[in-house]
Formats: structure tokens, sequence, C-alpha cells
């Protein structure tokens, strides 16, 4: 069968789950967010990556209904935990373009009661793209309630400082490839010039794929205000998280 067929039966049976990877505030050293990252449990195809399933869905339009239900589900579990961290939730440009996006973000945090200055919407430059007009709207209207806009991958994208000073955003996730080379004296220029441009604007910068302690050190020594990646944990079932916030209390 088609991966575009199985897509669609996938929502009504329930095989999309969300896992939660923590996020640690590097100079007080607690956990301050996670980010909900989707799998797909097909019952013939295993466990499918989201890199393997998420374009189709944009194709097909079905990423409106997933993110949809990624949004209350992230909300309601972030709802239910211990302490009031942050939830990251990835969202496509398709879902921002359909229409309604506001409402059912609106929807999702009035279900679950978790307050809005605690969502944060993951967005990468595909949604900024085009139709900027009514996506500057979509998102003003978002950050006008304190929902807070990370902008994800940032440096990987075609114009990432043209994207920063049009659209404001919260937050910048520097993308795990320029981590990964953080040893390559170049590299860490350019990572310690991105967190002096998120101080410079106030905003939050957060590292992601921070894998080793010599990362972990050098981007403290830097400023930089988040660490994201295996080092500081794998993305995990809810009530994993769930423990590791009790533990730090
Ligand atoms: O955890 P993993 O490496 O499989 O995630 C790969 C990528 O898939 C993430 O970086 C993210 O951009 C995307 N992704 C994960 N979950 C979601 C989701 O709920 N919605 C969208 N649109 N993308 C997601
Ligand atoms: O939204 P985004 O594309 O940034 O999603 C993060 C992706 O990166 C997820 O698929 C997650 O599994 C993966 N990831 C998270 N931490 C690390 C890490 O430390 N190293 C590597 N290689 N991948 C990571
Ligand atoms: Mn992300
Ligand atoms: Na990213």
């Amino acid at each position: 069968r088609a991966l575009e067929a199985d897509l669609e039966a996938a929502l009504p049976r329930r095989e999309f789950e969300l896992d939660y990877q923590p996020i640690l505030d590097i100079a007080s050293g607690d956990i301050v967010g996670a980010e909900a990252l989707m799998r797909w449990r097909s019952p013939s195809r295993g466990l499918v990556s989201p890199e393997d399933f998420i374009a189709a869905a944009e194709e097909t339009g079905l990423i409106v209904q997933l993110g949809d239900w990624a949004l209350r589900k992230a909300c309601s579990v972030a709802a239910g935990w211990p302490r009031d961290v942050r939830m990251a939730v990835n969202v496509s440009a398709a879902q921002i373009k359909s229409g309604g996006f506001a409402r059912s973000v609106i929807a999702a945090l009035a279900f679950s009661g978790m307050p809005a200055n605690r969502l944060e919407l993951e967005i990468t430059e595909t949604v900024m793209m085009d139709e900027s007009d009514s996506v500057l709207r979509t998102l003003g209207q978002l950050r006008g309630l304190g929902v807070r806009i990370a902008l994800d991958d940032f440096g990987t994208g075609y114009s990432s400082l043209g994207y920063l000073r049009r659209f404001p955003v919260d937050k910048i996730k520097i993308d795990r490839s320029f981590i990964r080379d953080l040893d390559k004296r170049d590299t860490a220029a350019i990572v310690r010039t991105v967190i002096g441009l998120g101080t410079e604007l106030g905003i939050t910068v957060t590292a992601e794929g921070v894998e080793t302690e010599a990362q972990l050190d050098m981007l403290r020594k830097a400023g930089c205000g988040e660490a994201q990646g295996f080092l500081i944990g794998v993305p995990a079932k809810a009530t994993e998280i769930s423990r590791l916030l009790r533990s730090q209390e």
C-alpha cells in the first residue's frame, strides 16, 4: 500500500505518538521545557520517523489534522506535568496557511487548560517563505495571546537573517549541524555570533543536538541560554519526562 493511504488511515486508528525531548536552562541547570516529536507506530511499517512521513502528510493535507492532534495532545500532557515547563510543538507551513490555525491553537489551550505562555510553536523558514502577510498576522495574533514563537533549524535556511528581521520571534534554535562542528574554529565563531545576536535582540537562544560536555561547556561560556540534545536527554515518553521534572523539584 502507498504511504499516503496508510497515513490517512493511521489517525483514526490512533497510530501516532508523541515523544518529548527535555530542554535545559544552561545557567540554572533546570529543565525548563520539552519539544514534542511525533512518531508513527505503523502495524505494517514499524516505527516511522517524521522525516519519512511529515512530507507526505504535508502533500496530502493530512498534516492539518495531524498537527491539530499533536497540539492538543502536547498541551494536555504539559498541563499534567509537575512543573510549569514550556511545551514546544513543531508547526508546518501548511498548518498556518490552512486558515483557522490561530483558532485551533486557542482551542488546544482551552481544551487542555495549559496557559498560553507555556506553549512555544517551532516554525521553520518554509513557514515564512510566502503569503508572509497572512502568516505574519497569524503569528502576531498568537503572540498577542502570549504564545511564544521559535525559529527552528536556524542558520540552515536561505535567508535566516531576513526572516528574523521581518518576523518577530521569541527564540532562535541553532540547528544541530552547527553544534556538531563546534570544535571547528569557524563554526564556533558563527555560533558565538548567533548567541550574541540573540542577546542583542533580547531573545532566547537554544542550541540543538548537544551531545558532549565539551559542547555544553563552550555554549555556557558563550552565554547560550538553553541546550537540547542527547547529552541532556533523548526524546522520551511523557511519564519519563514527568518523573525527570519531579526529581528536579
Ligand atoms: O525526532 P526526529 O528526529 O524524528 O524529528 C525530525 C523532525 O521532524 C523534527 O526536527 C521536526 O522538524 C519534525 N517533526 C517532528 N514532530 C513534528 C510535528 O509534530 N509536526 C511537524 N510539522 N514536524 C515534526
Ligand atoms: O525539530 P527538529 O528537526 O530540530 O527535531 C529535532 C530532531 O533532532 C529530532 O529528530 C531528534 O530526535 C533529533 N535529535 C535530538 N537531539 C539530538 C542529538 O543530540 N543529536 C542528533 N544527532 N540528533 C538529535
Ligand atoms: Mn523542532
Ligand atoms: Na531543529
